[in-house]
């Protein structure tokens, strides 16, 4: 009964210790290749995804009101971002599979924060419900757990590819035509609304990569793993380092504006 003496109990705590640093235990089988530019890839995106976190969050610093908040919450998109790109790199050059759960759980926690972010630029410059913040907040919680759903069997597939397309129509719907769309549109200066243009473009149209992922990848699986993970590795840079940066971008014009 080793594990109840004390150096059994010192073996399993170091045990337990290791397991809980995949990242330094498994660096040897982990080295990235020359030729794998997937790997490189996930590499390169967790540095510019560091890097940006340190930018933003001391910007916040400098920033007036309440655009301080927009930043902070953007910087946390990057690092959340930062700390699934380590393990995703680790998972890829590790097995040469797609990391498809951290890519998930990343999903989950920094895209309802990009999707506030519409309401914190809102916010910083005029009076907005909270009406707003939840339905962008619930729009995309649907839209991830239906395709989480689907992807790791726990529902079919189509169904739950069409719950998600919902999700995100609806996220669509409120920064378009619904109360966001039309506070930023009457009520926001040029300076905001341009911002929140770009930014509803990007989650349009730089968005749209993730459910032709799904389509292409999953559903019909006509794109492979390697070509998967380079499009969206590339696809995350502009949707969350972009993103945050036109944030950025708004937020310094308002407050050099104010001095
Ligand atoms: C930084 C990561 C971002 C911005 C990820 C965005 C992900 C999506 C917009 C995913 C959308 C999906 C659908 C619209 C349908 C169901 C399948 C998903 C989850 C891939």
């Amino acid at each position: 009964m080793s594990f109840l003496t004390a150096r059994g109990v010192k073996a399993s705590l170091a045990t337990a210790a290791l397991t809980l640093l995949p990242v330094s235990a498994n660096a040897a089988t982990t080295m990235l290749q020359s030729n794998d530019y997937v790997g490189i890839s996930f590499w390169t995106i967790s540095m510019a995804m560091v890097a940006a976190t340190v930018f933003f969050l001391m910007e916040a610093g400098r920033m007036g009101g309440k655009w301080r908040t927009s930043l902070t919450v953007g910087a946390l998109v990057t690092l959340v971002a930062a700390v699934h790109y380590f393990y995703m790199r680790d998972v890829w050059a590790s097995t040469g599979a797609s990391p498809t759960v951290y890519r998930y759980v990343d999903w989950l926690i920094t895209v309802p924060l990009q999707m506030v972010e519409f309401y914190f630029i809102l916010a910083a410059v005029t009076v907005v419900s909270s009406g707003v913040f939840w339905r962008l907040m619930i729009g995309s919680l649907v839209m991830l757990v239906a395709g989480y759903m689907g992807e790791a069997g726990l529902a079919p597939a189509w169904p739950a590819f069409i719950v998600g397309m919902l999700g995100w129509g609806y996220i669509l719907y409120e920064i378009f035509a619904g109360e966001a769309g039309r506070v930023s549109a009457e009520s926001a200066p040029a300076g905001v609304q341009s911002a929140f243009g770009t930014m509803r473009l990007i989650v349009t149209v730089g968005w749209a990569i993730y459910p032709l992922g799904y389509f292409l990848g999953y559903l019909n699986g006509s794109v492979d793993a390697v070509t998967l993970n380079v499009i969206y590795n590339v696809a995350d840079v502009v949707n969350k380092i972009a993103f945050v940066g036109i944030i950025w971008a708004a937020a310094n014009a308002a407050t050099s504006a104010s001095k």
